[in-house]
């Protein structure tokens, strides 16, 4: 079968091709990784190319030692890659120690994979142990609202969560565990990939302070799904501070409270605290 064929890289392409829609992807902004299934891979193993060697990944993912992953190239611009797949994208296979990869297709006028392979690398073994390797996808974003927030919020945890949870009564329901929030850090290294990683443990969306946001998921539409739900709420609360500092009325932890039966989630009381005054938006007092 031609690699292009494949449900997987057409899938990836059109998620590509979404993010660079919204808005997301600017110049070479963004990447995304998919950790291929065995019998996908069986299905093209006879495309690979077995001329390439052996570079070091920049971080150490033994758990996912013998892995294959669909990657975006580092430079490559999301706007080409749906025309030209094959320049933009590669197939890399992960060594026995999780140490060091090496490409077996695409790429086609030379190419590496993106300079965040650490950081999809790192979560994406966070996130098969913890998932039992239900998720694949890690896909990061330059989302605008969410990376304007992130210089009026304080940057945490909590604050992110609450304010995202109160713009949208959809977000609590698809993001109950919360949103992790990770100050302004260097790209593109091991360090920023291990702070992310860890809040990949228990989060499925990290936001880079001043940066974009990683999100992981299980299927193309969830990943980005979930991008795209965290970034419209965003973009609501932007849209409610540039009238206002303050709010009229909200979605409060009472009414947060009632969705968890219906909707049969478990949200954390951390996020439900009580505010001095819930009109105020935090960094509009
Ligand atoms: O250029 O988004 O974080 C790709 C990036 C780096
Ligand atoms: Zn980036």
């Amino acid at each position: 079968m031609r690699v292009l064929e494949s449900k997987f890289m057409r899938d990836f392409i059109n998620m590509v091709q979404e993010g660079y829609n919204q808005g997301w992807h600017e110049r070479n902004g963004g990447n995304l990784t998919y950790r291929i299934r065995q019998h996908e891979v069986e299905a093209i193993r006879d495309r690979f190319y077995d001329h390439h060697d052996w570079l070091p990944i920049g971080a150490s993912v033994p758990d996912l030692a013998g892995e294959f992953f669909l990657v975006t190239g580092t430079g490559q611009f999301f706007r080409n890659i749906p025309v030209d797949p094959e320049v933009g994208l590669g197939i890399i296979e992960l060594d026995d120690k999780g140490e060091n990869y090496r490409i077996v297709w695409g790429w086609a006028e030379g190419g590496r994979p993106t300079s965040e392979l650490p950081s999809h690398l790192l979560n994406h073994q966070v996130k098969k142990r913890v998932t039992n390797g239900r998720h694949r996808i890690i896909y990061h974003a330059h989302t605008t609202n969410i990376i304007a927030l992130s210089f009026v919020l304080p940057l945490s945890d909590e604050v992110f969560t609450r304010e995202l949870w109160e713009m949208s009564t959809e977000c609590p329901v698809v993001f109950p565990e919360g949103i992790g929030v990770v100050d302004w850090m260097v790209p593109g290294g091991r360090e920023i990939g291990i702070v992310t990683s860890r809040m990949m443990e228990k989060y499925s969306a990290v936001i880079w302070a001043m940066h974009g946001m990683f999100c992981s998921g299980a299927t193309f539409d969830e990943t980005f799904g979930l991008m795209h739900t965290i970034e419209k709420s965003a973009e609501i609360l932007v849209k409610v501070m540039m009238m206002s500092p303050r709010k009229r009325q909200t979605i409060t932890p009472e009414n947060l409270r009632a969705l968890e039966g219906p909707f049969h989630i478990t949200l954390d009381e951390r996020f439900l605290y009580e505010k001095p005054d819930d009109s105020i938006i935090p960094g509009m007092e």
